[in-house]
This record gives structure tokens, sequence and C-alpha cells, in this order.
């Protein structure tokens, strides 16, 4: 392996060489493919001297022409990475002509040109367009580009590529072509082919300014009618774009491929983007609420990112979440808009605190905006990765995607719709058609509204999630009330001291009766601000600072970080009772859903010592007393019910714990969930009653609210292993109409080991066993499971025939004391890497906070870094993380 090396965003320097047009000709063949690109390039700075250094991975040289004349030997120099052109014609622009031969059929590891099922496709963000020909492959270089495929025609009758169809035709030997064109400049990273056995679902979108757009979603002919779903969703998100953002679909014709084998959720490649088969397609029976919502919210994102991303993109890597941050936050928002704003923010909340949280607690902790790294890749989100035939939803949420949502999200808060909006629109003003900055968007957002953001650019370079505490006090002479917040920043790696940063801090304050007073004024930094509205943005900017609410007439509760306003951990000296009366009375429904949220994780944290210290465990009745008023409450909607009952994961637990104790959480969280379930099993059996789907399956709030909270209730009720609630689960599972409740019904049977769970298994399998993606979710079931001895049962499934190691499961009960689980993941890595590294290193990260762990399981799981980092030929993927595991 070549050393791997550190890049560096302080380093950043402008190309010296600009690409004008690209005109790329594919011949595509089972053995090679041969790459022709022409490129037109223009020196940036006339007469320059400096060579042009060309990116090239896994590349066979055919030859290069500059300005038709053909380069010897000598005249260039190659090494396994590079092409490089020392001396080049002093002219305004030149013709540079490659030719390299490629093999697509060998490449597994889905990055750049390869075969998925027999059909080409291509994946080139972040740097695979290098694996198809040498190019500066980096995001400035935007070019026009065109693209003519060439392929057998009975085996790829369909050709495409980004852009409008120019022309296409037969040639001879049996073969065809298509010509793309492609009018808008764009990096290579967006560039996509595809050719194969494709039909397609077609239908229209009529933009508002009257352009008819051709909508065409590609699959494997049987699988079309599961595409009905995915058009739905892709028609939604260009008529949100337009209504909330002013943003019209600027080409004719917009493409979605959806492919078995892919690394990552989706690819926004310019108007031709290409899916993992997971996001796209759906019918009742094989795709639950979940997959629905996802295919809903991915379908979006990738169709938003066509402004915010391809029309304006980013400068460099570093600048990922200029597209990511912003695009994620659309996507949320569109989805609110869609579905529930409360249930859809208490879902990625509960995101940010389950993985983003604790990565930036640990060794791969890297700011929004990271300052360096040693492969790309590793900085993606991995959300859904997954391959063919078997696959694994690993969910891995990193700083630049999530964290970089928040951030949008404040400058949201800070400016309200309108001057958001502004923003919005001054930074396409100012940069469409180009490569920029997160400060570009940092100062449309700040011009447009004349803004003052203090130190907010403090969340782009700083890693760590803020401990922000508050100190409440009331003085009833003076009628204020004050609210001291102090915060923290943690060191992370290379980063040991912190500066403030800007939180946004939406406040509103509880009377006694449960409703909100209407605020007047507050005193901060010696000004009064008047104000008049239930709740207000406070502006924390310091590491301490107070502000004083006047003419507060009795102790009020204050409901603070109304629907999370900053992605901040929050300490508060709110009592118990304040925190029940939050949840029965606080008109932020958000902060409803928190105060139960603070109160378990409270309550769970104690038990764990009870535990851990051999107590009998006892559940506080007021808590039982609180769930249960929320559960009974037929004016709130069903989907935050089911949130609301749902107890915080074992990993938001260990995260609070000085030294992380796997077994002591895990049966402090059966314990409250059983005791849960059986002082409130007459209202819980209610609900599974009342609710059950009586009408064909429909894709909408209200009816996805109403069998979530069946679900839910239905696997507390089975939790208790009563042979009443399992045949009750049972009955549910025989007469289900759609995956979504058959699969939580046997989810639910799952949760016990023994008989019923296997038979059960066994007979889902048996239905399925034809549908790749429901047999992913069987696996995934199994593999998650907490039942005792799951490494085992996990460790039989690698031999499953529909098991493929492209894809291995995410490690079970991974934490086995014996070390089993550790050695299972470990070994996985190992081989994976070889096959498919991007998908190996993020296997690798979940050993990253390994010393979180006490003294015995620290050393089991250095024992496999270590063995990690000493396997020959390791990737940079799996290098970088393994590494900074272990330093
Ligand atoms: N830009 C895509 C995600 C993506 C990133 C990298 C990939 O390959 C390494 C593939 C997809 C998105 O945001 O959806
Ligand atoms: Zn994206």
């Amino acid at each position: 392996m070549d050393a791997p090396k550190e890049i560096f965003l302080k380093d950043y320097t402008k190309p010296d060489y600009y690409f004008e047009t690209v005109d790329l000709s594919f011949s595509l063949g089972e053995e090679k493919t041969i790459v022709s690109s022409l490129i037109k390039v223009s020196p940036r700075v006339q007469g320059s001297s400096a060579p042009l250094v060309l990116d090239g991975h896994d590349l066979k040289l055919l030859s290069v022409k500059v300005e038709g004349k053909l380069l010897k030997e000598g005249d260039y120099q190659l090494d396994s990475r590079h092409l490089t052109l020392p001396s080049l014609p002093a002219k305004e622009s030149f013709v540079l002509e490659i030719d390299t031969e490629i093999y697509p059929h060998k490449n597994t590891s889905l990055d750049g040109l390869y075969k998925s099922s027999g059909n080409f496709c291509t994946q080139c963000e972040a740097e695979g367009f290098r694996k198809i020909t040498f190019y500066q492959d980096r995001p400035d270089i935007m070019a026009k580009y065109t693209c003519r495929v060439e392929a057998d025609k009975s085996l790829y009758p369909v050709l495409l590529s980004n852009g409008n169809l120019i022309s296409q035709g037969d040639i001879e030997g049996g073969r065809h072509f298509a010509l793309w064109e492609d009018p808008f400049k764009k990096p290579c990273y967006l560039f996509a082919l595809v050719a194969g056995q494709l039909a397609s679902r077609d239908d229209t979108f009529t933009t508002r300014s009257g352009r008819e757009v051709s909508l065409k979603i590609w699959t494997p002919a049987e699988d079309l009618p599961k595409t009905a779903h995915a058009m739905y969703s892709l028609k939604a998100a260009m008529k949100w774009d337009e209504d909330v953002f002013g943003l019209e679909y600027d080409l004719d014709l917009f493409n979605i491929v959806a492919v078995p084998d892919f690394n990552m959720g989706a690819m926004e490649n310019k108007s031709l983007n290409i899916f993992n088969s997971k996001l796209v397609l759906a019918s009742p029976e094989t795709a639950t609420d979940a997959d629905y919502a996802a295919i809903l919210g991915v379908i979006g994102h990738e169709y938003f990112h066509n402004w915010t991303g391809n029309r304006v993109t980013c400068r460099d890597w570093f600048q990922l979440s200029l597209k990511e941050g912003l695009t994620v936050f659309r996507d949320q928002e569109f989805s609110s808009d869609m579905g529930s704003r409360t249930v859809k923010r208490i879902a990625d909340v509960s995101k940010l605190r389950i993985y983003q949280f604790p990565q930036d607690a640990g060794p791969m902790a890297h700011p929004v905006r990271p300052h360096s790294y040693i492969k790309m890749d590793n900085f993606y989100t991995g959300k859904f990765l997954f391959a063919k035939k078997t696959g694994i939803d690993f969910i891995w949420l990193l700083s630049v995607y999530e964290k970089g949502a928040e951030v949008v999200r404040m400058y949201k808060t800070l400016l309200g719709s309108e001057g958001f909006r502004k923003g919005i629109d001054l930074y396409f003003q100012r940069h469409d058609e180009q490569a920029v900055t997160c400060e570009d968007f940092f100062a449309a957002m700040r011009d447009a509204n004349s803004a003052d953001f203090a130190n907010f650019l403090q969340w782009y370079s700083q890693a760590g999630t803020p401990v922000v505490k508050v100190a409440s006090s009331y003085n009833a002479e003076a009628r204020t009330f004050s609210l001291k917040f102090s915060q923290e920043i943690p060191p992370t790696p290379g980063q040991p001291t912190k500066e403030a940063t800007f939180i946004p801090v939406v406040v509103g304050l509880l009377d006694s009766s449960g409703k909100d007073i209407t605020l007047s004024s507050v005193y901060h930094d010696g000004t009064l601000q008047t104000i008049s509205s239930s709740s207000t943005i406070l502006r924390v900017t310091k590491k301490e600072e107070e502000f004083v609410f006047s003419d507060i007439a009795e102790r009020p509760v204050p409901s603070l970080f109304r629907g999370c306003s900053a992605p901040v951990r929050v300490e508060t000296d709110l009592s118990d009772g304040d925190l029940f009366f939050l949840l029965a009375h606080d008109s932020d429904e958000f902060n409803r859903w928190e105060a139960g949220q603070v109160l378990a994780r409270k309550l769970m944290l104690n038990l764990v010592s009870d535990f851990q210290q051999n107590r009998p465990l006892v559940l506080n009745p007021k808590f039982i007393q609180g769930l249960g008023s929320v559960l009974s409450d037929s004016t709130l909607d069903k989907e935050f019910i089911a949130k609301a009952i749902t107890l915080p994961g074992e990993g938001e637990i260990m995260d609070m714990m000085a030294v992380a104790d796997p077994d002591a959480v895990h049966a402090v969280r059966k314990f409250v969930r059983k005791q849960l379930a059986s002082e409130l099993k007459t209202e819980l059996l209610k609900i599974v009653e009342n609710n059950r789907s009586t009408e064909a399956y429909v894709f909408d709030h209200p009816n996805m609210a109403r069998r979530a909270l069946k679900n839910t209730a239905l696997a507390y009720l089975a939790s208790l292993e009563d042979p009443s609630y399992v045949e009750l689960a049972l009955s549910e599972y025989k007469s289900a109409t759609n995956l979504t409740d058959q699969f939580a019904a046997l989810a639910a049977l799952a949760q016990n080991p023994g008989k019923t769970r296997d038979d059960v298994l066994a007979d889902f399998y048996n239905k399925w066993q034809g549908d790749y993606l429901v047999v992913n979710k069987w696996f995934l079931l199994q593999s998650s499971s907490d039942i005792p001895g799951n490494v085992e049962n996990v460790t039989k499934l690698l031999d499953h025939p529909a098991f493929d190691l492209r894809n291995p499961n995410k490690a079970m009960n991974f934490h086995a004391k014996d070390g089993s689980g550790y050695k299972f993941l470990g070994d996985i890595v190992v081989q994976l890497d070889k096959i498919n590294p991007q998908v190996a290193s993020r296997m690798v990260s979940a050993f990253s906070r390994w010393k979180r762990y006490d003294e015995t399981r620290q050393a089991l799981a250095k024992a496999q870094l270590e063995m990690i980092m000493s396997a020959n030929g390791l990737s940079e993927n799996v290098f970088e993380i393994a590494s900074k595991s272990l330093a």
C-alpha cells in the first residue's frame, strides 16, 4: 500500500488549469472498456509553465495527445496515482486527448465504473472519476460535458448519461450508441453513465413556468410495479422545491436508476440519479412505513441536490457540508411538510443523539468542515449501506451531514422563514454554476439580512458537542426570572481547547396552569429587549451569560431549547416535578417528548447503579403514570404517542456513564420495558385492538401514525412473554395485510428466544425468500437482536444461502463479554476490505469507542483493532479509522 497521505484544508490552492469542455466516449465491453476523453484546457494564468497533474487510479493508459500530437513516453510521467504533463502549449487554450482501458467487471469497490446485476453503472463521488479516466478529479473543475456511450445492443439496450439525448443509432457488430449532452457546467463527481437491460416508469411534471419535464424511473422490468411511490415522491419533491424555495428543475428530462449494488443510499448525478434499489422499490407487501418514508426523503434529497450541490457545488471536499448539510436540512423540511413536523424532528434529533453525539465524543470526531482527511469516503454518511441479495442498514451518521443540517437549521431559527429564504436567494444570485465554500453560504445569509451572527462560524470549525448548563431562579419580589447559561465544548482529537460558540436557545415559560406566559421583556448584557410572544430566541454567545425576564407573576417552568434549537447536550436544574409538568403541558410538542426522555434517562441511570450494586430494581410509579396519561390522551398525534412511550436507546444511557456497562444497561432497559408493559397492559391492549388495519395500505400520516402506535403497543405486550400476548402477536403476524404490520409482529415475537421465535422466523423466510429486500430485513432483525448467545446465531447466518459477504450484517450483540462480537467483526473487516474498502471502513468505526468500556472489553476490542492494522494490503479507508481509533 502507498503510505497513506493526509490532506489539509489549509493547503488548498486554485488549480493551475481549468477544463472548459469534456467530450467523453465509452466503448463498453465484457472484458474491457475503452474510455476516450477530449478536454479543452485553459491555464488559469496566461503563459503558465506549471505542469498539469491528472489523477488516475487502476487505469491502463493507452495514449495521450496534446493539440492532436501523440506524446511519447518521456513526454509525460506516470505513477500509480497520477499522470503528469510537464510541458504544455503556452496558449489560451489547448486540446488534450486521453485514451484509457478499464475493467468494470472486476471492480468490486462499487466506486468508478462497475457492473451491478449485469448492468454498467457509475459512482464518482467523491473520487471515483479517477478510476474511469485521467482527470483533475476535484470539484472546483467545472466543465460542460458530452458523453457518447457505445455497447452491444442486445445486452445493453438502454444507454444513459447526464443531460439531454442528442442522437442515437445502430452501428455494426450488433452494437449501438447514444450521445448525451449536459448544458450545465459540472464537477466530475456528478458524471454518470448507465447501460443495461432496464425498463422505465414514465411520467411528466410541468414546472411553474410551464416547462414539461419527462420523468423516468429505470429498473429491471419486473420491478416496475414497485416504483409508483418513488414517482409520487419525485413529483412531490419537485413541487415542494418550487413552493418553498422557488427552485425549478432546469432540464427537460430527469432519470432515476435503481441498482441492487450501491455503497450508499443514492447519488445526485446531474439529471441521472442512481439509487440503491432499497430506496426506490416499494409495495405495501414488501416495504414498511419506514421504507416508504425513507424513499420519500431520499428521492427528495437527491432531487434537491440539483440546486444545492449541482448548480452550486463545493470548492473542495472539506466543504462537503455546504451541499450535504443544506440538502439534508431541505429533505428534513420536505418530509416534515409531507407528514408530522414534530415526529420528524423527534426522529432526526434521536438519530443525532444516538449516532452523531457519540461520534463527536470519540476518536473520529471532526468538525462540520473537517481540517484534514486521509480518505474522503470516510466523511460520508452510510445511512443505507447495503448491497445485493443480503444486506444491512448500517446507520452511520456523521457530522458533515447531520450536524451540518443542524447548523443550517440554526440559520433558519435565527432569521425566520423569510429571512432564511432571502439568504438562499442571494446565495443562488451570487454563486450559480460556481464551486464555493461554507463561508460563501454564511456570507449570503448574513448579507441578505444584515444579520449579526457573532461567533456562529465556530460551528464549522470546532468538533465536539457543546454542553450547555442552565440554572434558573425566580425572584418573587422583583417578579423576574433568570436563566444563567454556561457552555463548554469538550476536547476532541487535535482540538484540546475550544472557543464559545453562538447557541440559539428558543425558550418559553409555562405558568402554573401549564399555559405559555406572554413574555414582555428580557434583560441581557446591559440592554432591555421588549418582546411580545409566547416564546423567544436567546442568543447565547459567551462561555457564561445571564438573561432575566421581567414581569413574571409566579415561578414559571421554563421550556428550553424548544424544537431542539441547537445540537447541544443540555443539563438543567429542572426537578422531576418540572419535567413531569412539561411532559403533561408544554405547548411545544417536541419538548413534551424531550421531558419524557430526560426523565427516562435519569431514571434508567439510577437503576443502572442499583443493578450494579445488586439492589432490587423498582420503577418510579410517577413515571408509569406520566407515560400512561400520554398513552391515553386522545388529543395527541398517534405517532407522537408511539415516540413518547419509546425509551431512550441503550447507547444513549451508556453515553452518560463514565465507564459504559452494556450488561447493566441492557438489563435495566429490559426491566423498565417489561414493567411499563405490565402496568399499562390494559391500555396497550386497547390500542392494539382499536388500531388494526382494516382497509388497503395507504401511505399517509394518519395511517402511518396508527400503525406505529399499534405496533409499539404490540411490542411492549409481547415483551411480557405471557402466552396470551404471544398468541396475540402471532395472530397479528398471520392476519397482517401489509409488511409494516407483519414485520412489526415478527419483531415483537423475535424479542424472546424460543420455539415461537424460531418458527415464525423460518416462516417469514420461506414466504419472502424470493425478495432480497425483504430477506435483508430478516437478516437485520436477527443480526441486531439482543437475545442471549446471538453471536452464535449470526455466525450461523454467514453460511445461509442468501448471505453474501459483500454485505455483512451489523454486529449483533457486539459487546458480548467474551469478545466474540469483536472477533466476528474484526474477521469480517479484514475479509471485506479486500472487496470493498468503503464498506469495510464503516464496519471498523463500530470499534472506535472501545475506550469507553471496561478493561476486559477494552483489551479484546483493542486486540481486534491491532489485528486489523496488521492485515496485509490494508486500504486507506480502513487504515484511517483503525489508526485514529487506536491513537
Ligand atoms: N452525495 C450522496 C451520497 C454519496 C456519497 C458518496 C458516495 O460514494 C462514495 C455515494 C453517495 C448523497 O448525499 O446522497
Ligand atoms: Zn446528499
